[in-house]
This record gives structure tokens, C-alpha cells and sequence, in this order.
């Protein structure tokens, strides 16, 4: 289009019912747009928010014009005599305006008298797809990797989702990436999937292995300091750009869980990382340099991250983004915030959270992680970060994420990247009217379910702290016991837990591991006193003594009970709030988050039972009597597998 404004015409709802004559499958995720009209094709970015809005908007006529002055990405949608003019700095602004404008009208809100200003928060709103060449997806529950065999549709879908949430970036693969992931074949797929997503404004990035210089090039080494290195970089790179145009850079995980890195040569991160960035520097690309390091050999895991990269604070080059999970050790349910956010003062971080639920009872268990992140954001403030990640939970099943409400995280994690102080109801209220329904019985009962499953979640797996007493391998149980022969000690339960005949819980404090000395003073002076520390974080910074007084007036243990008991029934309460809205939900999605919900209920009785009678062999107390008492025995609990790997989500969880 050469005309620099658009006027759409007004259209009607041609095709009432059309919604209800498709299947109720999950697979139009939150846009269940009525299509109004079949638009010409426009190319380009501008081009794809015409034709949205041509396909789908039935109010008044919109214009779409570029305007100097506004911000990169953001927008402004003003009501002007009879037309909405919608006005953004770049074609991307203007998408997302028109995506806007859309969600107002499918969430039920006014179209009218429109005087809206918006422009995103952080620059980078990126997913990162643990997709593996095979097809596989590392901690995916949603089935095979959607970059397979890409599918045109599927994969305009994936972008149209993106895009209305804005979403403006991709990981193609998985951070244990293989060395051909840089080979010219992949490349090429890489490619044609950036040009599918570019019309939507979505800039591919890659991970890389950092062996790739010897794997793919042939060379001796991958040390970055070595000019062969750094010239067979330079080629790669020469050849991703050939190909990509808009390519965004690298995601790169080095030594950590067996990866290899610039350690491996004698060489710092910010050698290994800074290298990388001189070569995608002449392109404009940039490197996510990712923090997530221990070593096996540490007596604190939590301790790693910040022992390697604090004294690197101010040598990244300004290209470099350290990329950093919310919490130290790994994803848990509940972590405090990784202490690196509010040490580090010369160095651009991201955080990385997690969508797909590795330990979140992976594809089978409703838990709305906004409140999560919100919980980090009050620790970390949004502005100290250059960029948010995601940890995509996106497969090829038809419904996208496995559980419909897994798309909510999705869904929240863009919106969250777009405006962290958007809360958690805002986001779920705006979700449910679009996915489901906007019927305010319906919004406010599930949206209070949404809001309250992840601290149900916390209680019925890991309350008080506890962390990391997952099945080995797949990570979807509980298997706090678990502690094979010769396997490294921080993979195994026992490790963090510690429980003994005093107590549960890892000392952290500075008569422990010090790990709360990384944290600004008032903190650790917070945590460090078990008087004063968060109950919540108590066995994370603490040996907690089973007879320990809590603020209930329990023992440590009673309350341990309690915490356990609490997410069962939270469990047994969204089920049956989830029953009394059959009528405002289709048949299938009704039935099929039933089903969810029925499995959630029974894991959360097995994580309970689990946890109760193994702690109970350390602390020889009673479970309290007014705690519904284990409906399993420990010994069946222990030689009961869940035979899959970590690509699958179980078909059901414990089905003794
Ligand atoms: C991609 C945890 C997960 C791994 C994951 C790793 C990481 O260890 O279990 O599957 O690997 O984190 O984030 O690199």
C-alpha cells in the first residue's frame, strides 16, 4: 500500500453463529474472532493490522496512520467525529493497536468516545521454545514442536496469538541446543519461518551451542578469544543475516548441566559472551547471555549464579542481555527472586520465567502464573531489567499448551512483557472474556479460581519453603525420597530439603550456606532471622525445627500438615467451582478441563500423602487431628513410577 492512510469500511456481523458452528477445540486460543469479511491481501506489517481489522472489526471506520513522536511499538486509538484513528510511530504500533481495538470488542467494552495511549514496556517481549531438530520440546507437555513441519496455518495462528499480545520476538530452539542448529539446512527452515512471522512483527533468534566452531566449522577450538573462532563466527553470522534480514541474535546457555562454554577454553562468560556480540553488532543483533550455572560440586546451588557472574558486573558489551531466571535454583513454585536483580548495577539483565509448567504439574494442573510474576516484580522492579522471557508452552496439540488454561500464561506472560503492572485479575478477566465467555458470573468465579492456583499449588507440593522434591527426570510428582546411587546430590531431593530428626529445611543463613548475604542488607536481615523470614520462604533460608512456633501458634510440623491439607481442598474447591459453570461453557472444553481438574485433585492427595508420611519418618509426629489423614500408603507411593521422559505430559497422574 503506497496511500499513507487506510479507511476501512464499517461492516456487519454477517455471519452470526459462525462460532458455535466450529468445534470448541481450544485451537482459536483467545482470538474467537467472528470473521465479518474476507479481505484483500495486503502484505507487510501494516498490512497484516488492515486486514485484521478488516476481517474481523465491526464498528466504526478505523484509519491507520503513522505518526512521528510516539514510542517504538506503541500506539495511540482516538475516537474522531464517526471514524477511530489509530496512530503509531511504526507499522508494529499500528498492529498492535489494531489488535487493541479488537480486544475491546470482544472483551464487551466501548468502542466509542476511544482516547487510548499505550506503549510497551520493554522492547524485547520474547518466547524461548526448548524445541529440539527431532521435534521434541525439553519440558514441553503440549506434544511435538510446532517448528517441525511447519504448518502455514498453524503457524499464522501462532503469530496472530503473539502479536495481539505483543510478543515481538522467538527462540527457535532449545538452549541445549545442538551444534545443527547452525547448519545451513536448518538455517534455511529458519528462515522460512522467519518470513512467516515477520508480517506479524516477530524477529526470529537462535540458541547456539558454543562448540559450534568445532562441531559444524571443523576447528580445534571454540575458545572466543581466538581469531579462527571469532572468524568462523563472523562467516556464520554473514550467513544468518543473508538469509534473515531482521535475525535478532543468540540465546546462549554455556557451561551449565553439561553445555559447553568459554570456560571450557579458560575464559570468562563475558569472553565467551562479548565475542558473540562484536560479531552480531554490525547487524544490530544482540546476545542473551543466560545465568543459569551451578556446579555440581556446590554446597549451595543458589549460591552459583551469583558467585560467577557478580564479578563480572560491568565487562558485558552493551549488546548483551544476561538472561536470568525469576528465582535462583530452578522454576520453582515458590522461590525468592534471584539475588543477581538487585546486585548486578552495571550489567543489562532480562528475567526468564517459565510458562511451560515443568514443575507446575506440567500440561495437567490449572495454575495461572501471573500472580507468580507479580510476586517477583515486587522484589525486582520492572525498570532495573531491559527485557522479559518466557519459556514457551506451546506444541502441536489442537489446543496449543495442553490445558486450555494453560494458554492463559501465554496469554499473560505477552501482556505482563507489554505492561508489568497490569495485574493478575486485569489479565485473567480480559483472558476468560475472550477464551470463554464474557458473562460476569462466569468471569468473576473462574477468575478468583485462576487467581487462587498458585498458592494452592505452593501448598499442596511445596509449602513453607520447600523446594525441589520432584520425580527425578520428568519432574511431575513428588518423590521427596529420591536420591539414586551416584547421582550428582543437587539433583536429588534430600539435597535441598535436608530433613533430619531436628528439622526440614536448607540453611541458608549466614551460620548456613550465607546465601542470604547476597540479597541487599534489610533482606538479609529479614531472612536470616527465622523470627522475622516469610513464613512462606521459611524452609528455603532455614533448618526449621519440627517443633518450631509458627505465627498460627502451631508446631512447624502441624502447620506442615495444615499447608499440605489447605491445597488439597483448594484442589476439591476448583473442581467444584469449575462444575457449577457447565452452563456457560461448551461441552468440550467444559468436559476436558473437568477431566484436568479430577487428575489435579487426585495429584494433589498423592503430593500430600507423599510428603506427609515421608517427613513424618523424620519428625515421629502425629499428624494432627483435625488434618484429613493420608488416604496412601508411603510404600505404594514409593514404587510407584510414572513411566515417561521429559517431552510427555502423563496422561494422568497417580491412578493406583
Ligand atoms: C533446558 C532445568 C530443566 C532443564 C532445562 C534447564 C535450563 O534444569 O530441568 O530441562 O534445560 O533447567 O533451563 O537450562
Amino acid at each position: 500500500m503506497t496511500t499513507k492512510q487506510f479507511l476501512l469500511s464499517t461492516f456487519f456481523l454477517l455471519m452470526a453463529g459462525w462460532s458455535t458452528a466450529n468445534a470448541e477445540d481450544g485451537s482459536r486460543l483467545w482470538l474467537r474472532l467472528d470473521n465479518v469479511s474476507n479481505p484483500t491481501t495486503i502484505t507487510g506489517v501494516k498490512g497484516t493490522a488492515m486486514t485484521e481489522l478488516q476481517t474481523y472489526w465491526q464498528g466504526s471506520p478505523v484509519v491507520l496512520k503513522r505518526q512521528k513522536g510516539l514510542a517504538k511499538d506503541g500506539y495511540t486509538i482516538k475516537s474522531q467525529g464517526d471514524k477511530i484513528v489509530i496512530a503509531a510511530a511504526n507499522d508494529a504500533g499500528l498492529l498492535y493497536g489494531a489488535y487493541h481495538l479488537l480486544r475491546l470488542q470482544q472483551t464487551g467494552n466501548t468502542t466509542t468516545s476511544l482516547d487510548i495511549s499505550e506503549k510497551p514496556f520493554y522492547d524485547l517481549r520474547i518466547l524461548n521454545h526448548w524445541d529440539n531438530p527431532d521435534g521434541t520440546c525439553e519440558r514441553g507437555f503440549a506434544g511435538k514442536s510446532i517448528f517441525l513441519n511447519p504448518n502455514p496455518e498453524r503457524l499464522k495462528m501462532y503469530a496472530r496469538a503473539n502479536a495481539s499480545v505483543g510478543i515481538n520476538g522467538t527462540v527457535l530452539n532449545n538452549v541445549n541446543a545442538k551444534p545443527e542448529a547452525l547448519s545451513t539446512a536448518s538455517l534455511e527452515k529458519a528462515k522460512s519461518i522467519a518470513d512467516q512471522l515477520r508480517p506479524y512483527g516477530i524477529r526470529v533468534y537462535l540458541s547456539i551451542n558454543f562448540a559450534s566452531p568445532i562441531k559444524v566449522g571443523g576447528l580445534p577450538t571454540a575458545d572466543p578469544l581466538d581469531k579462527k573462532v571469532v572468524g568462523w563466527w563472523k562467516e556464520k553470522v554473514n550467513e544468518i543475516y543473508k538469509l534473515i534480514p531482521d535475525f535478532g541474535g543468540f540465546l546462549v546457555k554455556a557451561n551449565s548441566e553439561g553445555e559447553p562454554g568459554p570456560q571450557d577454553f579458560g575464559r570468562t562468560h563475558a569472553d565467551g559472551a562479548n565475542m558473540l556480540a562484536g560479531v552480531l553488532k554490525p547487524h544490530k543483533g544482540i546476545v542473551m547471555w543466560r545465568a543459569f550455572v551451578y556446579a555440581p560440586q556446590s554446597p549451595d546451588r543458589a549460591n552459583q549464579a551469583y558467585l560467577e557472574f557478580m564479578p563480572l558486573d560491568g565487562q558485558f558489551a552493551d549488546n548483551v542481555i544476561i538472561q536470568i531466571k525469576n528465582g535462583p535454583v530452578d522454576f520453582q513454585p515458590r522461590e525468592p527472586y534471584s539475588p543477581l536483580f538487585t546486585a548486578m548495577q552495571k550489567t543489562q539483565m532480562m528475567v526468564e520465567f517459565q510458562l511451560t509448567q515443568e514443575y507446575l504439574g506440567a500440561a495437567n494442573h490449572l495454575v495461572y502464573l501471573a500472580p507468580m510474576w507479580q510476586e517477583f516484580f515486587s522484589f525486582v522492579k520492572p525498570s532495573s531489567l531491559r527485557a522479559m522471557a518466557g519459556v514457551a508452552n506451546i506444541g502441536d496439540d489442537i489446543n496449543w499448551c495442553g490445558h486450555h488454561f494453560a494458554q492463559a500464561n501465554w496469554y499473560a506472560f505477552g501482556r505482563a512483557a507489554w505492561n508489568p503492572a497490569l495485574t493478575p485479575k486485569e489479565i485473567a478477566d480480559e483472558w476468560l472474556a475472550q477464551t470463554f465467555t464474557d458473562n460476569p458470573s462466569f468471569v468473576s468465579t473462574v477468575s478468583q479460581l485462576m487467581l487462587d492456583s498458585r498458592e494452592a499449588a505452593v501448598s499442596y507440593m511445596m509449602p513453607l519453603g520447600i523446594h525441589h522434591i520432584f520425580a527425578g527426570v520428568h519432574h511431575y510428582g513428588p518423590e521427596p525420597w529420591y536420591s539414586p546411587k551416584g547421582l550428582r546430590a543437587d539433583w536429588t531431593p534430600p539435597y535441598y530439603h535436608k530433613a533430619d530428626a531436628v528439622g526440614l529445611g536448607f540453611n541458608r543463613t549466614l551460620t548456613g550456606s550465607a546465601n542470604v548475604k547476597q540479597y541487599p542488607e534489610a533482606l538479609c536481615q529479614l531472612y536470616n532471622d527465622i523470627n522475622t523470614c516469610p513464613e512462606n520462604l521459611l524452609t528455603w533460608f532455614h533448618h526449621v525445627p519440627w517443633n518450631h512456633k509458627m505465627k498460627s501458634g502451631r508446631t512447624f510440623w502441624d502447620e506442615l500438615c495444615h499447608k499440605y491439607d489447605d491445597g488439597v481442598h483448594e484442589t476439591r474447591r476448583f473442581l467444584a467451582m469449575w462444575d457449577a459453570m457447565q452452563s456457560y461453557v461448551d461441552a468440550q472444553r467444559f468436559s476436558e478441563v473437568q477431566r484436568k481438574l479430577r487428575i489435579q485433585t487426585r495429584d494433589s492427595e498423592w503430593w500430600r500423602d507423599a510428603c506427609l508420611l515421608y517427613f513424618q519418618t523424620f519428625s515421629h509426629r502425629p499428624i494432627p487431628q483435625d488434618v484429613e489423614h493420608p488416604v496412601h500408603n508411603l510404600d505404594e507411593m514409593m514404587n510407584f513410577r510414572i513411566p515417561i521422559s521429559m517431552y510427555e505430559n502423563p496422561q494422568c497422574g497417580y491412578n493406583k
